[in-house]
């Protein structure tokens, strides 16, 4: 391992918790069509249940999504996204959980917000809806702006770059910029590369290999990994049929211990447990290698 590296040790965003570790974040689908876990948890009481599981394994905080991303998918109507989180949100809030809510819509985050979450999880870094930034600043919220260019029915067309590291981290400082000005305060704004999200399996290898790159715009870095397309096509077999989704877990623990060794503040995950112990191997070696 190369010495230090420019990515910051432990990092405290305001009203969630600093570890010597990246926190684990616990992912809760409440759709019926995400990619790998779709229909599994789409009524509230089995997504309340699953996150009662995730927080027993150990999660930090759970991150809760009423609109699948996967390539090519249709959005829900407000109203369905609306009734998918929040009763959901309220039940685990009313527990003690902290929370996150994963949505582009700033009426899904204000409602999330007033039901208890503390995260708003926006995968189009406020370009989406702008709106999601002033509800954020309102409520004081931590905010995670993720590099985006289009929603999913369109985003395959939009992964091209000539530096794909280069341009994720322009584009990713003006959302951090719009975030600010709309009065979300710097250190409670989260960055992330976005992988998977118009970017093809090389553009996500690219970002995951220049990390201290991206960390270089001074704030934290969550990634989000878990069970991806990428990692079915690395783990092809002889036939080149893509791994199914249900067994990629394994490859997405040996990367967060890999992102947990290069710093990375935050992973966002479907298994908890196994996800604990790797980032505790990560941060470990980073410590040790320091
Ligand atoms: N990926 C998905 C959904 N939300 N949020 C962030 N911040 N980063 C991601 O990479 C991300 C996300 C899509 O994955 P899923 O369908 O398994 O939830």
């Amino acid at each position: 391992m190369d010495g230090p590296g420019p990515l910051p040790g432990p990092v405290a965003v305001p009203g969630l918790p600093t570890l010597d570790r990246p926190l684990v974040m616990g992912i809760l689908n409440v759709t019926p069509d995400s990619f790998s876990d779709g229909g599994r948890w789409a009524e509230p009481g089995a997504a309340v249940e699953h996150g009662r599981r995730l927080l027993a394994e150990g999660a930090d905080l759970l991150d809760v999504g009423g609109e699948s991303t996967r390539p090519g998918a249709t959005r829900p109507v407000v109203a369905e996204e609306l009734d998918r989180v929040v009763p959901v949100i309220e039940a685990l809030a009313a527990e003690g959980a902290c929370l996150s809510v994963d949505t582009m819509r700033a009426e899904v985050a204000d409602a999330a917000l007033r039901a208890g979450a503390r995260v708003v999880n926006d995968v189009s870094g406020g370009l989406a809806d702008p709106e999601v930034l002033a509800v954020t600043a309102a409520y004081e919220a931590a905010y995670v702006a993720m590099h985006w260019r289009a929603h999913a029915a369109t985003m395959a067309e939009h992964a091209r770059y000539d530096d794909v590291v280069g341009e994720v981290r322009a584009e990713l400082a003006e959302r951090l910029a719009a975030a600010c000005a709309a009065g979300i305060r710097e250190d409670r704004v989260v960055l992330d590369p976005g992988i998977g999200f118009a970017k093809t399996a090389a553009h996500n290898w690219e970002l995951l290999g220049d990390l201290p790159r991206l960390a270089s715009l001074g704030r934290p870095l969550l990634l989000g990994v878990s069970r991806k397309t990428f990692l079915g096509a690395l783990l092809a077999g002889p036939d080149e049929a893509p791994r199914p989704v249900g067994e990629r877990d394994d490859a997405t623990t040996a990367l967060s211990a890999l992102a947990a060794a290069a710093g990375a503040w935050c992973v966002r995950v479907h298994t908890v447990a196994p996800t604990l112990d790797a980032v505790r191997v990560g941060a470990r070696w980073r410590e040790a290698a320091r």
